[in-house]
């Protein structure tokens, strides 16, 4: 199994290639759509494998706050997952990379380490945003995403022992791997 760990601020980072929904961490952060519906992709698969706690709890949400806007996070039960919660967000879909989309992107990250820390959360789990339907290149995906997860812990030392991302395919964690090797000295 592909995996590498490392150390920032406090903090494991780990790059894992595997399935989110099977994680034994606090929350999983699913890559939703603004609707909170089930869909398809890592979306469905946790939506499925929590079971209705999930899916209910994310349409009770839907119905108080309305459609969640790009980049904002709301927390639900983790159902029959191993998780105890899941951080729904809501990553931009790509059109072409200069219509904000790598800012979306940080925020979409950063608003589900937000709303971790704020719940006292110590284990967290991250799919690829937006690499799958949402078509962001997931080479641009990974360095934006981790260079937010280590600008994060870096101003939050030692707020969470471990960050973890669960790529789904070999190929997606090597472009996770290497972009992890642009991101760290800067
Ligand atoms: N574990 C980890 N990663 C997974 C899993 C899994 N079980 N299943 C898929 N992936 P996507 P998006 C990967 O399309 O691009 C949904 O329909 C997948 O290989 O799930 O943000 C929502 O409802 C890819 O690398 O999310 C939205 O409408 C990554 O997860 C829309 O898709 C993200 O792919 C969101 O699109």
């Amino acid at each position: 199994m592909e995996r590498f760990e490392t150390e920032v601020a406090g903090t494991r980072l780990v790059l894992v290639q595997g399935d989110i929904t099977k994680q034994e961490v606090e929350a999983i952060v699913n890559a939703a759509n603004p609707d909170l519906t089930p869909g398809g992709g890592v979306s469905g698969a946790i939506h499925r494998a929590g079971g209705p706690l999930v899916t209910e709890a994310a349409a009770r949400i839907r119905q108080e706050r309305g459609r969640l806007p790009t980049g904002e996070a709301v927390l639900t039960p983790g159902g029959n997952l191993p998780a105890k919660f899941v951080i729904h967000t809501v990553g931009p879909v790509w059109q072409g990379g200069a219509k904000g989309e790598p800012a979306l992107l940080a925020k979409a990250y950063r608003s589900c380490l937000i709303l971790a820390v704020e719940k006292g959360l110590r284990t967290i789990a991250f799919p690829s945003i937006s690499t799958g339907a949402y078509g962001y290149p997931v080479d641009q995906a990974a360095e934006v995403a981790l260079r937010t997860v280590r600008d994060f812990l870096r101003e939050n030392p030692g707020k969470l022992q471990e960050v973890r991302f669960v790529l789904f395919s070999v190929p997606d964690f090597q472009a996770y791997r290497a972009a992890w090797e642009r991101v760290k000295g800067l």
